[in-house]
């Protein structure tokens, strides 16, 4: 499958992203950088592509200048992960002064971008000097970005580059990028995705600096966002704030002359390598035979519903006291974006709430709730989707959530329940899963109880239909279709009669 997707990959891809596929490590002992990887589903369906067409991959190496110069290290021979093909000079690293880089990537891009594109805007702070930030640190990428691009050129001088910009924190760089290749009569291909949902014009709005966001991200080609949704609230954006003529059914918006074009790509996992994972992890030990476990595993985000769906357990305890010493709850959150106060507040109320339902329902031999905060081995996570009864995957909004999506691929053994938030992008394509919405508690529980007890055919064939549907559409069918997005931009040469008149 990988090899059939990189010969549709002619154009050298050159991936602009915050992080690189890799950060880079001074090892204690021998004093060298070196390599240490970061195992995403994007980087494995990526990276592969980049090595292949020889392209080059932008972004932040996990130093900043402060941390003084050092070189991208090459690989290391025993290295067997995605990016091991990715030779150094494929690796342009971005280094900026430590404040600089927090005005950015705290200051806008979480503290602004994240929650008002999760649509709570009561969470956003908007300051003009960490925007001013934002769109400097933009300008940054886009430099290098178009450095490398010279580069490339030199070596393959018959192909047009495909630029792919990835995620909120790069929402500014594109129009940068073309008035430089402009000047030095470099063509380039320009896409963007968004891995987090895009919001209402509601509450897109609410930033006083909209208008030059749009036309930010209106500086490439083609657009990508996970669901129909995303794209219509982006065209709906494009269309009152910009006044540009759109064409909601071919998804296309006209801006400075030139046609835009939006895609829905729904992103997926490494489908077959999650079920290799979970046909050989080891057993998830229990209290007894008889034990059902219920899994949460999120990152520790207020978007991820986390307080919501423990007290909904909760409620299930006390309303089917039968559950008791029956049920775990294992909840396994990643610590996340720990220097910020909004991330620092929520772990400790969650501490709190699990302590205090702990604490109530908890018999000599039992307690409701296996609480991890910290990261486990993908093997054990494989483990953990494989042994669990029911996933609750119960965010208050999410972008797509891939959980869902590595829950499904590893149930090999006896077929488990999917509960899932209709806010999560999955919530809009796995029909099949028992659909809850966080915010009422009651009916939550409910659903937990009819998760815990539904026959087993129905499991059966809630399941078998949920991982035919990710079987086809895995990452790499995700890549194809993102590759396909652009390559119709050529195809369709777009022309503005076809658009609706304002
Ligand atoms: C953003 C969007 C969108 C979690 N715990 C452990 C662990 N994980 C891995 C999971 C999964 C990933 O982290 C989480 O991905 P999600 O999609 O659920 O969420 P975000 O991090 O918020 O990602 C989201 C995604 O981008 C892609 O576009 O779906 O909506 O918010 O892969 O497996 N991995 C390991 N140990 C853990 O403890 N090894």
């Amino acid at each position: 499958v990988l090899n059939k997707m990189i010969v549709n990959a002619t154009s050298p891809m050159v991936v602009v992203a915050n992080r690189l596929p890799f950060i880079v490590q001074k090892n204690a002992e021998t004093g060298q950088f070196e390599r240490k990887q970061c195992a995403g589903g994007l980087v494995t369906a990526v990276a592969p592509v980049v090595v292949e067409t020889n392209g080059l991959w932008v972004g932040w190496s996990g130093q900043h200048l402060e941390d003084g110069e050092h070189d991208i290290p090459e690989a290391n021979p025993n290295d067997r992960s995605p990016t091991a093909g990715l030779k150094s000079r494929q690796v342009i690293p971005v280094r900026l002064p430590q404040k600089q880089f927090d005005d950015y990537y705290n200051g806008c891009c979480n503290a602004t971008f994240w929650p008002l594109f999760h649509s709570m805007p009561d969470r956003a702070l908007f300051q003009s000097d960490k925007w001013e930030a934002y769109r400097q640190v933009n300008e940054h990428f886009a430099k290098l970005t178009v450095e490398a691009v010279v580069k490339l050129a030199e070596t393959n001088p018959n192909s047009v580059p495909l630029v792919w910009l990835h995620d909120y924190h790069l929402m500014m760089a594109a129009n940068s990028i073309r008035d430089r290749c402009d000047r030095l009569g470099l063509q380039i291909k320009m896409a963007f995705f968004l891995h987090i949902p895009f919001p209402s014009w509601d509450i897109m709005r609410l930033f006083p600096w909209d208008d030059e966001l749009l036309q930010g991200i209106l500086g490439c080609d083609s657009v990508g966002f996970h669901v129909e949704d995303y794209c219509l609230n982006f065209i709906d954006c494009c269309q009152r704030r910009l006044g540009c003529r759109v064409d909601r059914e071919q998804m296309l918006v006209e801006h400075n002359g030139r046609t835009v074009s939006v895609h829905p790509l729904p992103i997926s996992i490494p489908y077959d390598r999650f079920v290799s994972l979970a046909e050989k992890a080891p057993q998830v030990v229990k209290n007894n035979e008889q034990e059902q476990l219920l899994l949460g595993v999120d990152r520790l985000d207020y978007t991820k519903g986390l307080v919501h769906r423990i007290r909904a357990f909760e409620t299930l305890l006390q309303k089917h006291p039968e559950h008791i010493e029956h049920v775990t709850f294992l909840q396994v959150a990643v610590p996340s974006r720990t220097d910020v106060k909004e991330y620092q507040e929520l772990k400790e109320d969650l501490d709190q709430l699990i302590g205090r339902i702990n604490g109530r329902f908890s018999t000599p031999n039992w307690s409701p709730i296996r609480y991890i905060y910290g990261c486990v081995s993908q093997e054990q996570l494989a483990a953990f989707y494989r042994d669990s009864s029911v996933a609750v995957v119960t965010p208050l909004r999410d972008g797509m959530n891939l959980v869902a999506k590595e829950f499904v691929a590893c149930q090999v053994g006896e077929p488990g329940v999917l509960m899932l938030s209709p806010f999560a992008g999955a919530g809009t394509s796995m029909h099949e899963a028992l659909l809850v919405n966080p915010y009422e508690t009651d009916e939550f529980a409910e659903v937990m109880h009819r998760a815990l007890t539904m026959p087993k055919d129905e499991r059966e064939l809630r399941m078998q239909q949920l991982r035919h549907r990710e079987r086809e559409h895995d990452v790499n069918f995700w890549l194809q279709s993102f590759l396909k997005s652009v390559d119709c931009l050529a195809d369709n040469n777009l022309t503005p009669g076809r658009l609706l008149p304002l």
